[in-house]
């Protein structure tokens, strides 16, 4: 495949040695742009994921637009704590062509997406204790991108990986605005799986949506099949409700296109979500999966829950 080098005029300040790569093979394809597994030149020919994404915009006339400046020096400032949870980030650069700009991003490259670690898992499922210890460092990663007022809005088992050791690192986020301008370029069908009620109705959202994601990821390393699989956004409601119980209409998000109706199913909640959940892991996911947002649990609140508690 094509041979790459990221210019070192173009390239964070951090970066010592020109990073020169050369890719490997596509690793995926969406509203993010374009994945690629490559391999370092030189001496530590470590391998890498190099995220290529064409921004549309005059940038000859306007230079490069300020929420992409912006977007992009939030991702530098988070890569400079080296969060264990979240994918390290080596190089950034940003190339003009024609009208458009190509954004170049190096990421470290983890061998699995949790997806396809889920569909290796041997019949008897993940033990507790690797569900604990996966749940709990996910959480540690999206504390830590809250803390930070950064959201995912669009976590799930693909841009969830994990590396050789078990380490869980979160992928795929911070650059919302920049992917909205290719959302409708990308002929990739977006998963509803993981989406929160406030989003699927078309409300104001916050960090919560994320704990809702979590929630499913949650219920999803015990059932090792996505817990709510809509095709739809009304479908997707549906299976939600048909877990969740329908919610009052007071808690219904007030400024929702979508209106309230009884027809959505049968109301209230039950405390045990899922049977195959003992109680005290039934009351961490109804906690991710509360329906108000408000009422929903934070990241750092999840952590310190009895689930994760040592015995
Ligand atoms: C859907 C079955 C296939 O190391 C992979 C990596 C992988 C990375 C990596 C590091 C940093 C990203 C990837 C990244 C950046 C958008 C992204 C969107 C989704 C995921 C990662 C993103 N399943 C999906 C692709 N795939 C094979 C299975 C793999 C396998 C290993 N390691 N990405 N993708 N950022 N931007």
């Amino acid at each position: 495949m094509e041979g790459a080098c990221a210019l070192q005029s173009e390239t964070i300040d951090d970066c010592t040695k020109p990073l020169c790569y050369e890719l490997l093979a596509e690793a995926g394809e969406g509203s993010y742009g374009k994945v690629y597994k490559a391999r370092e030149v030189g001496e530590e020919q470590r391998l890498l994921a190099v995220k290529k994404l064409k921004v549309h915009g005059d940038t000859a006339e306007m230079g490069i637009p300020a929420f992409m400046i912006r977007e992009v020096a939030l991702l530098r400032k988070l890569n400079y704590f080296n969060h264990p949870n979240i994918v390290k980030m080596f190089d950034v650069s940003a190339v003009p062509d024609g009208q458009s700009l190509n954004l170049t991003l190096v990421f470290e490259y983890i061998d699995q997406d949790l997806s396809t670690y889920l569909s290796n898992v041997p019949v008897p499922g993940l033990s507790c204790d690797c569900i604990k210890d996966m749940m709990q460092q996910l959480l540690r990663g999206l504390d830590f991108l809250h803390t930070n007022l950064v959201l995912h809005r669009d976590l799930k088992p693909e841009n969830i990986l994990v590396g050789s050791g078990g380490e869980i690192k979160i992928a795929d986020f911070g650059l919302a605005r920049i992917y909205t301008f290719n959302i409708a370029l990308t002929p990739v069908v977006v998963t509803l799986w993981y989406r929160a009620p406030e989003v699927l109705l078309n409300s104001v959202y916050m960090s919560s949506v994320d704990m809702w994601s979590a929630g499913c990821i949650f219920a999803e390393l015990f059932l090792l099949r996505p817990l709510f699989r809509g095709n739809t956004e009304v479908q997707q409601l549906q299976k939600i409700f048909e877990v969740i119980g329908l919610p009052s209409e007071e808690d219904w998000p007030k400024d929702s296109p979508i209106s309230y109706s009884l027809s959505w199913g049968p109301k209230g909640s039950s405390a045990k979500l899922l049977h195959k959940l003992g109680p005290v892991e039934n009351n961490l996911l109804s906690q991710c999966l509360a329906f108000k947002p408000s009422s929903r649990i934070t990241a750092a609140k999840a952590l310190a829950h009895p689930f994760f508690v040592k015995n």
